[in-house]
C-alpha cells in the first residue's frame, strides 16, 4: 500500500527501528486482510474457530490467565509534571516512561511482525472525529481494532497528509506483569502499551485515545470525552429524545443501551448509538451533541442472555471474536448466565475440560465479545452520522446494595456535576483487583481520566456557559439489594424502561416531581409500573431515601474531597455542605 505522508511514514520508521520487528505489514481494512490475518492467527494458535454453522465469522481466543482485564495500577498518565496528572492517577514523567519502556520495546518484535493499523475514532469524515495509528504484534488486535474503528485505507484517506494523529505503539513481549506498563503522554499525542494483549490496555482506540488522551484533548478544545453509552429513546408518537449514561465498567452501559422495553411499553423503541463512549460538543443550536467514537462493541459475556440483552445475543450471532468464554462440545460459545440449562461438561476459558457442579466459572468473569455494530438489530440510523445526536438527559448511574435510590433528579447543572463527581460504585472484573467494595469512581471517570480529576470537574462546571440548552442531569441505581437475601430489590434490564421514560418525560418538561432534600423523584404513580410483578414494598424499597444512610455517604464523599483538595471546585464542596446541612 503506497502511503505518501512523510510525518507517518517516518514516525513508523522509527518506531521499527526500536522493535526491529522481521516485517513491517500497513493493514487497509480490508476483507482480504481479514481473511488472511484470521488464517494466521487460527494457524498460529491465537485464534480457535467456532462452529461455522453456529456461529459464521465468529472466533475463539484464550488470553494468558494472568492478562484478563485492565491494570489500573500499571496505567500511567505521563504529563511534564505530577500535578497535571493529578492525585487519582499514576504518574510517571515522560523522560523516564519513554526510556524505562523505550528499553523494553528495544528489540521486542524481531522475529515478529509489527501491523500499522490506522484508524479513526468517530465516523469517517466527522469534523469530531480523530485519527490514530496503532503500532501493534498482535495480530488478535488488529482483528479486534478492525471491528471497534474505522481501520484502515479511510484512516489514512481521512488523515492525507496531516501530522496530526494518536500515535500508539503496542508490544505484547512476552505477556509478564512484571514487564507491562500502559503509558499515556498527553502533551506528545502517543500512547505506549507493553507486556499485555487484553482488551482496554491494547486497543489504543478505546479507553487510551477515546478517554483518557480524548479528555485532556476535551479541556483543552472545550468538548467532553466521557465513559458514557448514547441512546435514542423513540416514542409511539414518533419523537425520538437522546440520552447519554455513564455507568463504570460492568455496570451496565451495554445493556442499557440495547434495552427492549417491557410489553407495557408499545410502540416505544430504544435505538443504540453507542455502549461505552461519547464525545460531545455543544452544537450551533446550544445543544450539547454526541458521537459515539467506536464502530463495534466490546462487550461483558457473563449475565448475556435472550432474555437480559436479546439485541446482544443477536448482535454476537456472526463475525464476532469472543475472548475467555467456554467452549462447548460441538464448538459454540457458553458462558454463566447463559440461556437453557448449564451444559454438563464444557472446555472452560483456560482451555480446561470443566464439568456442571465443579463450582469453578466456565467464562471468565470479564470474558467478553467483540462485535461489528452494524449486527445489532437497534443500531440507531444516526450512529454513524458524523453531527451526531442532541442530548437531552444525562444519566449517571453506580453498583450501590444502599443508599442510592433506583431514580434523583439533580436540582441543575452544578448539582448534576456534584451527583456525577461524588458518584460511589462497588468494583467489579472488569479492572484487576478486588471485587465488591465500594469506591468513588466520579463519572465513572476514575480509571479514564487523562489529566486531574478536580480540573476534570472545572471543566464539567465551565461547559455550563457553553450550552445554552443543557441537558438534564439524573442519577439512578439498579443494583440496590434486599438486605434479607441480597437478591437485586429493582428487576433492571428492560424494565429501566420504566425509569427512562420518566427521565425523558422530565427532561421534555412534561411530567412533574416530588422534591426531596437530596433531588427531585418521581411522585406516586408517576413511574409507570404497568404489568409489573413486583411488590409495592420492593418499588418503596427500591426508591427510599434514608438520611442515616446518606449521613454516612457524605462522610464517604469526604475522602475524594480530601484527595482532590488542591484543585476541587468550590462550587462542589458547597453542594456537599448544603446538602449535609438540609438532612442536619
Ligand atoms: P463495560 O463494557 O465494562 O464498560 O461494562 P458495561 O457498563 O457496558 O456493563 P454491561 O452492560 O456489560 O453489564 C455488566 C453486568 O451488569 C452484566 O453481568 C449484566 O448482566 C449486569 N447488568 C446490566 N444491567 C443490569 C440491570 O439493570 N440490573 C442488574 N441487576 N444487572 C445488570
Ligand atoms: C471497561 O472496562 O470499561 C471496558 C472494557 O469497556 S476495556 O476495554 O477492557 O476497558
Ligand atoms: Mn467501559
Amino acid at each position: 500500500m503506497a502511503v505518501d505522508n512523510p510525518a507517518l511514514v517516518s514516525w513508523v520508521e522509527s518506531m521499527a527501528a526500536l522493535t526491529k520487528p522481521d516485517r513491517v505489514v500497513w493493514c487497509d481494512g480490508s476483507d482480504e486482510e481479514r481473511k488472511a490475518l484470521t488464517e494466521l492467527a487460527v494457524a498460529s494458535g491465537v485464534l480457535l474457530p467456532l462452529n461455522q454453522d453456529k456461529r459464521p465469522g465468529c472466533y475463539l481466543h484464550r488470553s494468558n490467565p494472568n492478562d484478563v482485564a485492565r491494570v489500573e495500577q500499571l496505567t500511567f498518565i505521563c504529563t511534564p509534571t505530577r500535578e497535571e496528572a493529578g492525585p487519582t492517577n499514576n504518574w510517571m514523567a515522560p523522560d523516564e516512561a519513554y526510556a524505562k519502556v523505550g528499553k523494553l520495546f528495544d528489540g521486542s518484535m524481531k522475529g515478529r511482525t509489527m501491523y500499522v493499523v490506522p484508524y479513526v475514532m468517530g465516523p469517517l469524515g466527522s469534523p469530531y472525529a480523530k485519527v490514530g495509528v496503532e503500532l501493534t504484534d498482535s495480530v488478535y488486535v488488529v482483528l479486534n481494532m478492525r471491528i471497534m474503528t474505522r481501520m484502515g485505507r479511510g484512516a489514512l484517506a481521512m488523515l492525507g497528509s496531516g501530522e496530526d494523529f494518536n500515535r500508539g505503539l503496542h508490544g505484547t513481549l512476552d505477556c509478564n506483569p512484571e514487564r507491562r506498563y500502559i503509558c499515556h503522554f498527553p502533551q506528545d499525542n502517543t500512547i505506549w502499551s507493553v507486556g499485555s494483549g487484553y482488551g482496554g490496555n491494547v486497543l489504543l482506540g478505546k479507553k487510551c485515545l477515546a478517554l483518557r488522551i480524548g479528555s485532556y484533548l476535551g479541556r483543552r478544545e472545550h468538548w467532553l470525552a466521557e465513559h458514557m453509552l448514547i441512546l435514542g429513546v423513540e416514542s409511539p408518537s414518533g419523537e425520538t429524545t437522546y440520552v447519554a449514561a455513564a455507568f463504570p465498567s460492568a455496570c451496565g452501559k451495554t445493556n442499557f443501551a440495547m434495552m427492549i422495553p417491557p410489553k407495557a411499553f408499545a410502540g416505544w423503541k430504544i435505538w443504540t448509538v453507542g455502549d461505552d463512549i461519547a464525545w460531545m460538543r455543544t452544537g450551533p443550536d446550544g445543544r450539547l451533541w454526541a458521537i459515539n467514537p467506536e464502530s463495534g462493541y466490546f462487550g461483558v459475556a457473563p449475565g448475556t442472555s435472550n432474555k437480559s440483552n436479546p439485541n446482544a445475543m443477536t448482535t454476537v450471532a456472526r463475525d464476532t471474536l469472543f475472548t475467555n468464554v467456554a467452549l462447548t462440545p460441538d464448538g459454540d460459545v457458553w458462558w454463566e448466565g447463559m440461556d437453557g440449562p448449564v451444559p454438563e461438561a464444557l472446555t472452560d476459558w483456560q482451555g480446561r475440560p470443566w464439568r456442571k457442579g465443579s463450582g469453578e466459572k466456565a467464562a471468565h468473569p470479564n470474558s467478553r465479545f467483540t462485535a461489528p455494530m452494524r449486527n445489532n438489530p437497534a443500531l440507531s440510523p444516526h450512529a454513524d452520522d458524523p453531527q451526531g445526536v442532541p442530548i437531552s438527559a444525562i444519566i449517571f448511574g453506580g453498583r450501590r446494595s444502599t443508599t442510592v435510590p433506583l431514580v434523583l433528579q439533580s436540582f441543575n447543572w452544578t448539582h448534576g456535576v456534584y451527583l456525577g463527581a461524588t458518584m460511589g460504585s462497588e468494583t467489579t472484573a472488569a479492572a484487576v483487583g478486588k471485587v465488591g467494595v465500594v469506591r468513588r469512581d466520579p463519572m465513572a471517570m476514575l480509571p479514564f481520566a487523562g489529566y486531574d480529576m478536580g480540573d476534570y470537574f472545572n471543566h464539567w462546571l465551565a461547559m455550563q456557559s457553553r450550552i445554552a440548552n443543557p441537558p438534564k442531569i439524573f442519577q439512578v441505581n439498579w443494583f440496590r439489594q434486599d438486605p434479607a437475601d441480597g437478591s437485586f430489590l429493582w428487576p433492571g434490564f428492560g424494565d429501566n424502561m420504566r425509569v427512562l421514560k420518566w427521565v425523558i418525560d422530565r427532561a421534555h418538561g412534561r411530567v412533574g416531581a416530588q422534591e426531596t432534600l437530596l433531588g427531585w423523584v418521581p411522585k406516586a404513580g408517576h413511574l409507570d409500573l404497568t404489568d409489573l410483578d413486583l411488590s409495592p414494598a420492593r418499588v418503596d424499597a427500591a426508591t427510599a431515601i434514608h438520611f442515616d444512610e446518606w449521613r454516612e455517604e457524605f462522610k464517604l464523599q469526604g475522602e475524594l474531597f480530601d484527595k482532590l483538595s488542591a484543585t476541587m471546585p468550590e462550587a462542589l464542596g458547597l453542594q456537599r455542605r448544603m446538602l449535609m446541612a438540609r438532612i442536619g
